[in-house]
């Protein structure tokens, strides 16, 4: 199995990365992304005119442009073409009018992170009938997929979670999560496996509440500024989620609660940067999302030409990240989650 190896195998692929903000809703090649590499002559010629479509959560969130990115410069070393396409928010059933669209335009593969783990799996299936493989990345559907591309284990997710909210708690206290929306399957594993972490390892750390800001912006931040009225004793606040971290951050780096409350979770570097350098958030992490999306179109086109099943064991190459081995329950893995902090993220760009 291919991981991420070392911090420093991140921060160079990390530092070529361009900012995500200004990727289109399209997936015509973003002007000022790296070139892609020209398609290798082992590239096996059926990989030409794949047509995949990309459904993120919802559209707007720069984590997901990074991805998408990602998805993007794959498809251009394999010459597939991509469509992303997305609902504004992300509501359980919001991506299944566009899993039906790509049903009907009969595109080879969706790409898709899942807001809902059965609220999708009707539409899924019919996809899946009609010889469209999907691939989850990010949030997965267990139940009607044919390969998830996890970023890292839940274990590890909250493993890192836990680790820098006792820190920054001093060992003991209470803390929050401040999480994505309430039904969503990737933050909802992670908060259950730090529960079991804080039960087993942190007895004097209290988890006093989980709060859903739905990855909106606007709702994250009043769900912040409510968490800090309910409990005066807050030490910290955990948002695994990049739109939660960044609107939390927002709000206590001019409240009164800034120096006393930390704000860690999940994040990007380019929407934490200034609140790194004000000293409202001390650390966060994330993986890279642009190597996700990476890979998830390789393990797609690898599941279309039929070079993989999504076995267990299956092997299959992932351009510049390697080879990979499919884990079980049809998983793959991308790597370990990364902290960023003062000392670091001036090297990051994404
Ligand atoms: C948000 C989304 C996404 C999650 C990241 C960390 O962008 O909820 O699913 O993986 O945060």
């Amino acid at each position: 199995m291919k991981y991420m190896k070392t911090a420093t195998a991140f921060a160079a692929a990390a530092l070529v990365l361009v900012s995500a903000c200004t990727t289109p809703a399209s997936t015509t090649p973003t002007t000022g992304a790296p070139a892609p590499e020209a398609p290798s002559e082992t590239t096996p010629a059926a990989t030409e005119g794949l047509r995949m479509t990309i459904l993120p959560k919802n559209l707007g969130n720069p984590y997901f442009e990074t991805s998408t990115k990602g998805a993007e410069a794959a498809a251009a070393e394999i010459g597939a073409t991509t469509e992303l396409v997305g609902p504004t928010d992300a509501a359980a059933d919001a991506q299944v009018p566009y899993i039906e669209t790509a049903t009907q335009q009969k595109v080879d593969a969706i790409q898709i992170s899942a807001n809902d783990q059965t609220a999708l799996c009707d539409a899924i299936k019919a996809a899946q009938a009609a010889g469209i493989k999907i691939v989850t990345f990010d949030s997965d559907a267990p139940g009607c997929r044919d390969l998830f591309i996890n970023q890292a284990t839940s274990e590890g997710i909250a493993k890192v979670l836990v680790e820098m909210a006792v820190e920054q708690a001093g060992g003991s206290g209470e803390i929050a999560v401040l999480s994505a929306t309430a039904n969503a399957t990737n933050q909802n594993a992670w908060i259950e496996a730090m529960k079991t972490d804080l039960a087993a390892n942190h007895p004097d750390i209290k988890l006093v509440d989980v709060v859903f800001g739905d990855d909106q912006d606007q709702k994250s931040f009043d769900e912040t500024q409510a968490l800090l009225q309910k409990y005066p004793n807050l030490k910290v606040i955990v948002a695994p989620t990049t739109v939660g971290i960044a609107a939390a951050a927002r709000y206590i780096s001019t409240s009164d609660a800034k120096g006393k409350v930390w704000v860690t979770g999940l994040g990007t570097p380019n929407d934490m940067r200034s609140f790194v350098e004000d000293g409202t958030v001390k650390e966060f992490a994330l993986w890279n999302p642009e190597d996700l999306g990476y890979l998830t179109t390789f393990a797609a086109a690898a599941l279309v030409k039929g070079e993989i099943t999504g076995a267990e064991g299956d092997k299959f190459t992932a351009g510049k990240l390697g080879e990979y081995t499919v884990g079980a329950d049809n998983t793959v893995l991308l790597g370990d989650p990364y902290r960023f902090n003062a000392e670091n993220i001036a090297d990051f760009n994404f």
